[in-house]
């Protein structure tokens, strides 16, 4: 086949949403794409290369295509509709991915509802502005300064920075990372004390008169928030922040008479009350008048990449749905996995394992993974070249579009395809044509989202971790690193800590919290607060100590609410 030219969107869960395309035969990164410009990442290199499943397995037998369907099909008809359960995780963020959803809600499936990933901190946001949309990116590219806050900003989405990496940076983070050290200033806080830092920073604000009056007399809510913020003593603020009030000075001093933009992330919002700690930022940024395109930048967060697209694939007539931060595995008599890998991703992996062994597992994807192991029936996906998909972005207002570069291998089928064939032995009608779907997300537009809303926070309540920890006890810090994508690729297992813990490299440590134990073998790094732990995403081992109990509003995972001790074997 000649692929020449032919676009291929990255599938991967990832801000940038990249597009290559193939010249010559070859893999590149698009220049026609905006945010891409011509380069792609070392996890899309290490995508290309994977073990793709090939063949499906029953019991760990190989089986045929054919006959994996059959088990499935005959699977469906005996077990109770009630009884199952349909799991999708984002192993490939592609559009067409959705459609085995809707399959699952005609036949009764119990769906989940919530995150493991973005839900309270986009709760938070559509509580202040209605949707959480972020601006064009040609707006961050105006900014003259840009606030990282809990965001890895250079490592998780790459390109965006890229496109920006000159201007100056202020970041939030109790983590060291590649972007705090190349930031003009650092506020290295306590774990899960944004909202305060928000709040104090929102006084700063207004003693210095740098607060959108504009801004704020439009929304009357901003009264009720400085009020708010005026409600304790400045110096208890800083104490529960460990941020010095020298540093709040630099802050203003950096951003004084500058464009400025706000570039959010995961970090702040992994706790029980994420929503309102977002909320509460984001109304920081509205006294700023970060929202006031005519002063400032913006704010982005990742954003909801299907607003103003309609959706293609019909799920509305699922009642049924289990938040996907506590789904037991064991309660479900028949279990659909596609594109997941719980075993490691979602919170309390001893509890995942215990449910995946007590209910009859299926798996949909296209590596072998950690959840395999508990899987009964493993129907291989085709990979992202042998099917064609459409990605929206989180990051950015950009498309890429998937071709069909490779034919399917003979046992591996699409997830479209798969919808079909149970629509079609199902005899359910009302699937969209898979070309239709295609030119829908090719030639619209999203609806434009227009601003003319924002209700500010005006009561908060925090259990705050700093009340709770003991002497001897960490915060438990748990985010991306560069080599891996969530669970695949380059995994990392190590614990990361600080050199005053006076623990060795390299030696072995068991973690206790209350929700589990597991053991690491240590490195020690000062960028890293002396009062925190770090395990990456996809360490195989972190997710042994965080708790599966949703979060205040989101229905999501909150894999911060933790504090963890360390023990000597
Ligand atoms: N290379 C790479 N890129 C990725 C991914 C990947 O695995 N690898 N994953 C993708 C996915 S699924 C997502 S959702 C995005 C997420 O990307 P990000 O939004 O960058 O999220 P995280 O890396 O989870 O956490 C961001 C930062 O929050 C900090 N943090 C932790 N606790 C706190 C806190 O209490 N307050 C503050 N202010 N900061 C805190 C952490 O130290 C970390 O530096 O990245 C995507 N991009
Ligand atoms: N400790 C800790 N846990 C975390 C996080 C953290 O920072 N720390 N981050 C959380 C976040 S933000 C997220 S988004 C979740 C992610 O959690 P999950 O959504 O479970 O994602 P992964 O663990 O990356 O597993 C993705 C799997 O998808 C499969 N896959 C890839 N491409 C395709 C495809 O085309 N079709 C199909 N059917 N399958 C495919 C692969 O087999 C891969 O193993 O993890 C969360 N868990
Ligand atoms: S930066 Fe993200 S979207 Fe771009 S190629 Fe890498 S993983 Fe894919
Ligand atoms: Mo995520």
């Amino acid at each position: 086949m000649n692929s020449n030219n032919k676009t291929i969107a990255c599938p991967l869960d990832c801000y940038d949403t990249c597009e290559a395309i193939v010249v010559d035969g070859k893999i590149r990164g698009n220049k026609g794409h905006f945010p891409t410009d011509g380069k792609l990442c070392s996890n899309f290199i290490a995508c290309l290369k994977a073990d793709y499943l090939q063949t499906p397995l029953y019991n760990n037998r190989k089986i045929t295509l054919e006959e994996s369907l059959n088990i499935l099909v005959e699977k469906l008809k005996n077990v109770n509709a009630n009884n199952s359960l349909f799991y999708k995780g984002s192993g490939n963020l592609g559009v067409m991915q959705s459609s085995l959803k809707s399959f699952f809600a005609k036949y009764g499936s119990t769906l989940t509802q919530g995150s493991l990933c973005d839900g309270g901190g986009g709760f938070g946001i559509k509580a202040t502005r209605g949707e959480v949309v972020n601006p064009p990116i040609e707006k961050l590219l105006e900014a003259d300064v840009i606030i990282v806050w809990g965001r890895n900003f250079s490592v998780t989405s790459s390109h965006m920075y890229e496109l920006v990496k000159d201007k100056t940076f202020i970041t939030i983070d109790p983590i060291k990372t590649h972007i705090a050290k190349r930031s003009e200033l650092h506020l290295s806080l306590n774990p899960k004390t944004d909202y305060e830092l928000a709040l104090l920073l929102t006084r700063f604000a207004y003693m210095q008169d740098m607060e959108d009056d504009e801004f704020c007399e439009k929304f009357d809510t901003s009264e009720d928030f400085f009020d708010l913020a005026k409600s304790r003593p400045i110096i208890s603020y800083e104490e529960a922040t460990g941020v010095s009030l020298d540093d709040i000075n630099r802050f203003f001093e950096i951003i004084e008479n500058k464009k400025v933009a706000l570039v959010l992330g995961l970090g702040v919002q992994k706790y029980y009350e994420g929503a309102n700690i977002t909320r509460c930022i984001d109304s920081f940024a509205a006294f700023l008048g970060l929202h006031n395109s005519s002063h400032h930048s913006g704010v982005w967060y990742l954003s909801n990449s299907t607003y103003g697209y309609e959706s293609q694939f019909d799920t509305t007539n699922s009642l049924i749905k289990e938040d996907v931060s506590e789904v037991d595995f064991a309660e479900y008599e028949f279990v659909f996995i596609q594109g997941a890998n719980p075993v490691v991703s979602a919170p309390n992996t001893k509890r995942v394992i215990n449910g995946l062994k007590n209910s009859f597992v299926v798996f949909m994807g296209t590596t072998y993974n950690d959840t395999c192991e508990y899987a009964d029936l493993i129907i291989p996906s085709c990979s992202f070249l042998e099917k064609e998909d459409i990605r929206l972005s989180y990051g950015h207002q950009y498309k890429s579009v998937s071709n069909k570069i490779n034919e399917p291998s003979k046992d591996t089928i699409s997830e479209y395809d798969l919808t079909k064939y149970l629509y079609e032995t199902f005899n359910f009608d009302g699937l969209k044509d898979e070309k239709e779907v295609l030119d829908y997300y090719k030639s619209s537009k999203a609806k434009e989202y227009v601003f003319d809303n924002f209700e500010f926070i005006d009561d908060i309540e925090i259990e705050h971790l700093y009340e709770q920890k003991l002497e001897n006890e960490y915060y438990f810090i748990t985010a991306k690193q560069k080599r891996s994508l969530n669970s695949s690729f380059k995994i990392d297992n190590y614990l990361y800590l600080n050199p005053k813990t006076n623990l060795k490299d390299g030696s072995k440590v068991k973690l206790r919290s209350k929700y589990g134990e597991a053991s690491f073998e240590v490195k020690l790094t000062q960028d890293v607060k002396p009062n925190c732990v770090l395990c990456y995403a996809g360490n195989k081992k972190a997710n042994y100590l965080t708790p599966y109990k949703s979060d205040e509003t989101s229905h999501s995972a909150m894999y911060q609410e933790v504090l963890v001790s360390i023990e000597l074997p």
